[in-house]
């Protein structure tokens, strides 16, 4: 048995399912998760000294590759000058500035230490603000896992099939009505018969959690301005587009400004950090200004808001992101073409330092296109690229991630990788 499998084994004892968080677990790929033990730049070594280049980068906050020296140190300098101290610091204070800086929405904006807190916190203010309940999501979405969005979510939600999930109280669920991505007509009329009573509607810009989709300019625009027709506010959850797409995260990309935006991953350098925030008259409601309170005990953490900064800095040298765009690109071009080679059914697409690939002809546009991907091959793929040393998110629903130290190399022993395992597949 290979130390993966002794250590999942083990893990299984005390932990459920053996990880903590589901889609870590392969269960939807099926085999052993591996145990990871050190990382560096694009690389990943697991317990068993098996070296693969990553391409989730934890789940997108690595974009700098791992153990960036200059991150390292800043967070080795504030480690030594205490760890935590549940009061205000410096160090958050010129995170907020630079977040307000880099993302002109942001006119006021609170950190917090998880996507979720971020997600749940700003649809909490959305109620609040507009002194209404109900709430608009997109099938295949996922913003993290507050009760209030586990319906029709994605990420591992989707991936084991359970969309909705169980706990979350009928009265709650019912109050957030699912619509379909980029469908305009629907959400028109949904809007038209209950946009007065819709707080808020969250949106992933670009989705990534449902497998990588890219909306139509004309279903953000009319989002927009059916938002402000009717006084909901548009929520940008940026957890993941945030600082991968652009350096404007989508908003910047798509022209759009919405009135609250969340963010993760990314800010926080691979350390705890997520952040809401947007339009001064809406964040002035929070506490201890306003009623809608929101807290959190390592909210702003010194050492985690270290890691932020000094990942945020490098993010803002310039051609970064060209160059980023330019890999991802090179990668998904690189892959549509060998599987072409084989005649294998296959589509992919990038955004930024994002990517998607399907098993299926045509990039899909929404969810339920998504779905006629064939998820069999997919599993086959993801093995036989894991056996290869090229490690992709153990899901056909999630995106990839590719970081700053993602070069030539990487990319092309990924493409010869994939070279091989497409001859597979079509053999
Ligand atoms: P966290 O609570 O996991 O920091 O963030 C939740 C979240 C919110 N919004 C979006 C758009 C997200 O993608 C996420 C989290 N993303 C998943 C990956 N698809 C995290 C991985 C996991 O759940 O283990």
């Amino acid at each position: 048995m290979s130390k993966s499998q002794v250590l999942f084994e083990r893990a299984q004892q005390h932990i459920p399912g053996g990880v903590n968080s589901p889609v870590r677990a392969f269960r939807s790929v099926g085999g052993t998760p591996r145990f990871f033990e050190r990382a560096s730049g694009a690389r990943l070594w697991d317990v068993d000294g098996q070296e693969y280049i990553d391409y989730v980068g934890s789940w997108g906050p690595m974009i700098l590759g791992h153990a960036h020296p200059q991150v390292i140190d800043a967070v080795q300098h504030a480690v030594s000058r205490g760890l935590s101290f549940g009061a205000p610091t410096e160090a958050e204070v010129t995170l907020a500035d630079l977040l307000s800086q880099l993302i002109p929405s942001l006119e006021m904006v609170r950190l917090t230490s998880s996507g979720t807190e971020a997600t749940m916190s700003a649809l909490r203010l959305a109620r609040g603000y507009t002194g209404r309940d109900y709430i608009v999501k997109f099938a295949g979405c996922y913003h993290g896992h507050g009760d209030s969005l586990l319906v029709k979510a994605g990420s591992g939600a989707l991936t084991f099939g359970q969309p909705d999930s169980a706990g979350v109280p009928a009265c709650l669920a019912e109050l957030t009505v699912v619509l379909d991505y980029n469908n305009t007509q629907q959400l028109a009329e949904t809007f038209a018969k209950m946009g007065s009573q819709i707080a808020a509607v969250i949106i992933e810009p670009v989705v990534g959690n449902m497998n990588l989709i890219v909306p139509t300019s004309e279903f953000l625009n009319t989002l927009r301005e059916l938002c402000t027709q009717y006084g909901s506010v548009l929520i940008f959850d940026e957890v993941m587009t945030g600082f991968r797409v652009a350096l404007g995260g989508a908003q910047a990309l798509y022209g759009i400004t919405p009135d609250l935006s969340t963010f993760g991953k990314v800010i926080g350098g691979g350390m705890p950090v997520g952040a809401f925030g947007g339009r001064k008259d809406i964040m002035r409601l929070l506490a201890p200004l306003g009623p809608v309170y929101q807290a959190g005990t390592l909210s702003g953490n010194p050492v985690a808001v270290a890691a932020g900064l000094a990942t945020l800095q490098l993010l803002q040298i310039p051609g970064f992101y060209e160059r980023l765009g330019a890999a991802t690109r090179s990668l998904v071009e690189g892959l549509s073409a060998q599987a072409h080679a084989c005649g294998i059914a296959f589509s992919a697409q990038s955004v930024g330092g994002m990517f998607g690939m399907y098993f299926r002809a045509g990039v899909p546009q929404d969810f339920d296109e998504v779905m006629t991907s064939d998820q069999k091959m997919f599993n086959r793929f993801f093995h036989g690229m894991l056996a290869q040393g090229i490690y992709f998110a153990p899901s056909a629903f999630e995106a990839g991630f590719v970081s700053s130290a993602h070069g030539e190399q990487e990319i092309a022993l990924t493409l010869a990788a994939a070279n091989r395992v497409f001859g597979e597949l079509a053999g």
